[in-house]
């Protein structure tokens, strides 16, 4: 039988999840969001933000540094829409691995190690191997981005990246004429990371594109954003960022990227099929089974705006689904 295993969350659902959650689980919840020092008590006194959580949020900007040298984005990788302003790009984020909650990843951050790093390139390559992320960068210059992101909860942001193309790595460690797919992880540390000791996915985050996809000039591996490197909570030290997809594609702090002949099986879509397709290409005429996809909130205003096909960069992508049924290969 299969277990239904929670989904991804639409900003109302938040406080559900909470009562739901066991009165246990929700103390251990907050616990992890607090400083050692504060009790548990406190955490639910406080609705808003605790002094510990600020605390904890400032010293996040620690753990970033700026980037110099990084090339302007051109204008067909750059959106015209004003950029979410940064303290909400860090401060509502998608990381279950650091709670569920929106607010919990900037504030359970320090829990993410990223010094050192490495990240495992295998499969069907001809170079394959264990790479330090200096050395996987090293080569590379780094660009700007201005992205739209587009989480499938229908909200969004317009975010400015620093990466580097992945079709620019991959090439690098020469896939075989047997690369079809690529396969990514995120970083396991059940000791570290408070969310990988539940199992509302199943562990490791696991993302996957087909190899055009991938090779494709709008797909991103980022290493910064707003001119600083990754903040933990949006996936530092490496990230992936496709901006035509669903922002769960968008997988945060990897460590492997695995070439193949066949098509991955990824956390979303292995937790709930019917909800969370492989491809995850935006697209306002799919709805998700519970809401629909036309419209997003634009986090900052107020206002809901239409959802663009492919999130609005349909004129790039397209070509590559030609032939597809985008409703039934959703
Ligand atoms: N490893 C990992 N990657 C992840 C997620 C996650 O929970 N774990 N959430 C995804 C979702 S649903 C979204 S919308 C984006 C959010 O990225 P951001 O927090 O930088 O805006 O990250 C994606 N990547
Ligand atoms: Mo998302």
């Amino acid at each position: 039988m299969l277990i239904r295993r929670p989904t991804p969350l639409v900003d109302r659902d938040v406080t559900d999840r909470r009562l739901y959650l066991g009165r246990r689980e929700f103390l251990r919840n907050s616990a992890w969001t607090l400083a050692g020092t504060a009790t548990a008590a406190s955490a639910l006194a406080a609705c808003g933000p605790s002094e510990e959580a600020s605390a904890a949020r400032e010293s996040v900007s620690a753990r970033v540094r700026p980037l110099t040298d990084v090339r302007p984005a051109p204008p067909r990788f750059r959106v015209d829409d004003p950029v979410t302003d940064r303290t909400d790009a860090t401060s509502y984020n998608n990381f279950y691995e650091l709670g569920l909650g929106k607010e919990d990843p900037a504030e359970n951050a320090d829990r993410l190690k990223t010094e050192p790093w490495s990240v495992v390139v295998d499969g069907e390559v001809g170079r394959p191997g264990r790479i330090p992320l200096e050395d996987l960068l090293k080569p590379h210059p780094l660009e700007e981005r201005i992205y739209r992101l587009r989480c499938v909860e229908a909200w969004s942001m317009v975010i400015p990246w620093i990466g580097i193309p992945l079709a620019d790595v991959l090439a690098r460690f020469e896939p075989t004429s047997k690369a079809k797919y690529v396969a990514f992880e995120t970083l396991l540390d059940r000791e570290n990371l408070p969310g990988q000791r539940r199992n509302v996915l199943d562990w490791p985050y696991r993302e996957g594109l087909r190899i055009d996809e991938a090779m494709h000039p709008l797909s991103l591996l980022a290493v910064g954003m707003y001119g600083e490197t990754l903040p933990p909570q949006n996936g530092a030290p490496l990230r992936l960022v496709v901006p035509w997809k669903y922002g769960f594609k968008s997988i945060k702090s990897i460590v492997r990227i695995r070439l193949q002949e066949t098509e991955p099986m990824t956390s979303w879509n292995e937790s709930a099929p019917n909800e969370y397709g492989f491809y995850a290409n935006v697209n306002p005429k799919v709805s998700h089974p519970r809401w629909s996809q036309a419209k997003e909130r634009r986090i900052g205003s107020w206002s809901k705006r239409p959802t663009l096909p492919f999130n609005g960069y349909e004129e790039q992508v397209a070509s590559l689904y030609t032939g597809m049924n985008l409703r039934k290969q959703f």
